[in-house]
């Protein structure tokens, strides 16, 4: 039993403000080596609509998640217990004015981490990066299910002629057969909107969607049920946007919407998924340039490290 007073040499038990800002304080390991969960920045916002700055994210997420610790208080999980959790780094881009470019390098990296028999952990970047990590793990043959939690179902034809942009990523996925929009469940969906083919697109498609006023009504048991209903036991992924939050606790984002999730049900809600098949999971859209507390990057790092916990399990 390690202890505060002896813990040896490991840096993860080292004061948290010491030491590289590595997410969640894990080894840094680019070459894969022996990983089984790899948690992996993907450095990139050249998708939104609206305000930038995500490309600042996986830092700051990795900053700010040198404040979580080891062991899961409410599930006692802990996810570095006999498993190997390490930071893998950053996708590295060939070029970062092609959005398709970029997809392809995308595809790439999340590509070798799953050769190597590792879980894909990713902190965005915009929401764009969920369609090339999609690529990467499924096939149309072998299509996977969601949980999404957003403020948007990013299921939006092209935006001023571009398909590849962070309103889009789950209409490009399932347009090419990589989701099953019967396995797809969509939470905290809300904000006006100038069309609605998002909306009518998930409709369309069969996607269990979840507006706000339905998640306050159903409450968050009976939603975490729901989902887990939607997705069954085939591989699943969850994609969780933190403009899905409530814009109080996340401000630093792309494209903020009041009347959110607050973080004691997201946490709550992430919890209930435990022992799901999941195949890998991001949290995305955290913008440093919005977020003068760091608190969004802290919400960030914090639904990171839930989601770890339960790709542990
Ligand atoms: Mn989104």
């Amino acid at each position: 039993m390690t202890t505060g007073q002896d813990a040896g040499d490991n840096p993860m038990y080292e004061p948290r403000y010491q030491e590289i800002a590595t997410f969640m304080r894990a080894p840094f390991q680019p070459d894969l080596e022996g990983v089984d969960i790899a948690m992996y920045g993907v450095a990139y916002d050249g998708g939104v609509t609206n305000r930038p700055g995500a490309r600042h994210g996986p830092r700051e997420i990795r900053n700010q998640s040198s404040l979580m610790r080891a062991i899961n208080h409410a599930t006692k999980v802990n996810p570095f217990d006999g498993r190997v959790v390490a930071d893998v780094g950053d996708v590295r881009f060939s070029q970062i004015y092609d959005n398709a470019a970029v997809n392809a390098d995308i595809e790439a990296f999340v590509r070798r981490i799953v050769d190597a028999g590792a879980i894909p952990l990713a902190a965005g970047g915009d929401h764009s990066i969920t369609y090339p990590i999609f690529r990467a793990l499924a096939t149309p043959a072998e299509p996977i299910g969601m949980i999404h939690i957003d403020a948007h179902t990013d299921t939006w034809g092209p935006f001023r002629g571009e398909k590849f942009h962070h309103g889009s990523p789950f209409r490009l996925a399932c347009d090419e057969g990589l989701l099953d929009p019967h396995r797809t469940i969509q939470i905290g969906i809300r904000g006006a909107q100038n069309w609605a083919d998002g909306w009518d697109y998930s409709a369309e498609q069969g996607m269990r969607v979840v507006f706000i006023e339905e998640f306050e009504e159903m409450g968050v048991q009976a939603v975490v049920e729901e989902a887990r209903k939607v997705v069954g036991d085939g591989p699943t992924y969850i994609s969780f946007d933190v403009d899905g939050i409530d814009p109080v606790y996340t401000p630093g984002t792309g494209t903020p919407e009041v009347g959110g999730i607050t973080t004691r049900e997201a946490l709550r809600m992430l919890r209930g998924f435990g022992g799901l098949n999941l195949i890998g999971g991001d949290v995305v859209e955290v913008s440093p340039p919005f977020d003068p507390t760091g608190n969004t990057a802290l919400v960030g790092a914090t639904l990171m490290y839930e989601i770890l916990c339960l790709l542990a399990q």
